[in-house]
């Protein structure tokens, strides 16, 4: 299993967005810890092989979000199993994980498996809306869901979503409280290096997904703000 406890900075690749040879490159070559291989629509099993096999170019470390079954290549170092823990469609909670374990399960080497307690925060996201998420009303219920994941479920990792907006503060530390010695994933609307260097102040790990596609530059300054 790849040791995401050491990691600060990760980019978050969709398989349904293009980059070009040279974006790509400079992504992986960046210094960040990791890349995180994910999205919400149109990933595909043929999208998904075709990122996996060009980031394999290069020896940065490389995980599958799953968030299709059809799309659940072999080759990662890892794979990332997001259980959406303010999910409000119950289909969300456990269908599609018994419905992975009846296809896959046989296949399925646990050691690389890695569970997330997914919170998900912006209720614009693409990812609230397809799973009914429900809206956290204050920093006291956002802890008390981190708590969920960490403490009643033993999680090791919470993963606070904003995904296209950046994220209140307040609410990742309540999280961050919560999730005790667990390991907390921060992703969302990380533009520049300061919005990066104040939400690696408070989580372990920061994820920058959509930058890499507005303005390529802008995002690779977020590594030095984390790891400099
Ligand atoms: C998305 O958390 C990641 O799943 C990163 O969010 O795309 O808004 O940077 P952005």
């Amino acid at each position: 299993m790849i040791d995401y406890r050491g990691w600060r900075h990760t980019f978050k690749l969709d398989p349904d967005k293009s980059i070009d040879d040279e974006a790509l490159e400079a992504i992986c070559e960046s210094g960040t810890d990791g890349i995180i291989v994910g999205g919400t629509y149109g990933v595909t099993f043929d999208n998904t092989l075709e990122l996996m096999s060009r980031i394999r170019r290069y020896a940065v470390p490389a995980v599958l979000e799953i968030s299709s079954l059809d799309a659940v290549v072999p080759g990662f170092d890892s794979y990332l199993i997001p259980l959406v823990i303010n999910a409000g469609d119950p289909e969300w909670i456990f269908t599609p994980h018994v419905s992975g374990l009846k296809t896959y399960g046989s296949y399925i080497h646990w050691d690389d498996i890695i569970t997330e307690g997914y919170l998900i925060a912006n209720p614009d996201a693409g990812v609230a809306q397809l799973t009914k998420a429900r809206s956290i009303e204050s920093a006291a219920e956002a802890k008390a869901y981190a708590q969920v994941a960490t403490k009643i479920c033993r999680l090791p990792i919470v993963y606070v979503e904003y995904s296209g907006a950046y994220g209140d503060p307040a609410i990742v530390r309540a999280c961050r409280a919560g999730a005790d010695e667990a390991h907390l994933f921060y992703g969302g609307g990380i533009r520049t290096p300061e919005q990066a260097a104040e939400m690696a102040a408070i989580a372990d790990t920061i994820v920058v997904g959509n930058v890499i596609y507005d303005d390529l530059q802008a995002a690779l300054s977020t590594v030095a703000a984390v790891k400099g």
